[in-house]
C-alpha cells in the first residue's frame, strides 16, 4: 500500500436522540478518549479518521458528521443526510425511549440519505450495565436480543458498544466500511452519483495512521 494515503474517502452521520453518546463515540473514534461531560453539540461537528481493512488491502479516510440529536436542529441537520455512505444510527441500551426513537431517526435518514447507504444500529453506553458491582451502574432497558431484532428487521447491521471503555467502537465503523467496499465492489456507489464515496488520489505521501485524525466544529 506504499505511496497511497488512502484509497476510499466514505462520509459517515452519527445520528440519534440527545445524550445517547453520539459525540462520545467520535472523540472515541478519533482521539481515543472520553469525557464525561462533553459539550452538547450545537449543529454539526466533524471528526476524520483513517482505517485500514487488511483483507481487503484498503485504507480508507472516515469522514464523520456528529448531528445535533435535537429537535430543533433537525432542519440544518438533515442536508448533511445527503451524499453519506455510511451512518452509526446510535441507541443507549439505558434507554427504551431512546431505542423507540431510534425508529423516526430511521426514517429521517431513508428519507434523505442515498438508497444504497449502510446504517449499523448502535447501542451505547453497555459499560453502564455491566455486573461489576461499579458505583453509577443504570439497569438495561433494551435487551441485546432486542436491538439485534429490530437491526435484522430493518436491513441494519448492529454491534453494542461504549464509548466510554472503547469497546466496539472502531469495530462499529469497521464493520460498516466492510460493508460499504462490498457495494463500492458490487457497483452500488460510485463517485459522480455518490458523493459520500470518493475513490482514491494515489500520492507520494508517506502512510501515516497518527497524523490523520482531525476534529473540526462547524459554527452556524
Ligand atoms: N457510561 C457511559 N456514558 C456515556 C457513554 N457515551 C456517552 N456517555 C455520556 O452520556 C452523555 C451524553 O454524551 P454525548 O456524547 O454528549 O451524547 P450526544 O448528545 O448523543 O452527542 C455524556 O455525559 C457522556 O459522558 C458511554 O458509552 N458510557
Ligand atoms: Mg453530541
Amino acid at each position: 500500500m506504499a505511496g497511497v494515503a488512502w484509497h476510499y474517502v466514505l462520509k459517515f452521520i452519527i445520528t440519534g436522540d440527545a445524550a445517547v453518546g453520539k459525540s462520545s463515540l467520535l472523540i472515541r473514534l478519533t482521539d481515543q478518549r472520553f469525557l464525561n461531560n462533553p459539550d452538547p453539540t450545537l449543529g454539526v461537528e466533524f471528526g476524520s479518521k483513517l482505517i485500514t481493512i487488511p483483507e481487503e488491502n484498503k485504507v480508507v479516510k472516515l469522514q464523520c458528521w456528529d448531528t445535533a440529536g435535537t429537535e430543533s436542529f433537525r432542519s440544518i441537520t438533515r442536508s448533511y443526510y445527503r451524499g453519506a455512505a455510511g451512518c452509526l444510527l446510535v441507541y443507549d441500551v439505558t434507554s427504551r425511549q431512546s431505542f423507540l426513537n431510534a425508529r423516526t431517526w430511521l426514517a429521517d435518514v431513508r428519507e434523505h440519505a442515498d438508497p444504497h447507504l449502510t446504517c449499523i444500529l448502535v447501542g451505547n453506553k453497555i459499560d453502564l450495565c455491566s455486573d461489576d458491582g461499579q458505583p453509577g451502574r443504570r439497569p438495561r432497558e433494551v435487551p441485546t436480543e432486542e436491538g439485534e431484532r429490530w437491526a435484522k428487521e430493518e436491513g441494519l447491521l448492529f454491534v453494542e458498544a461504549s464509548a466510554k471503555s472503547g469497546e466496539n467502537v472502531e469495530a462499529a465503523f469497521v464493520q460498516a466500511t466492510r460493508d460499504i467496499l462490498n457495494k463500492i465492489k458490487r457497483g452500488m456507489f460510485d463517485n459522480d452519483r455518490s458523493p459520500g464515496v470518493k475513490l482514491s488520489q494515489p500520492s507520494s505521501d508517506t502512510l501515516n495512521l497518527e497524523d490523520d485524525r482531525t476534529r473540526t466544529r462547524c459554527c452556524w
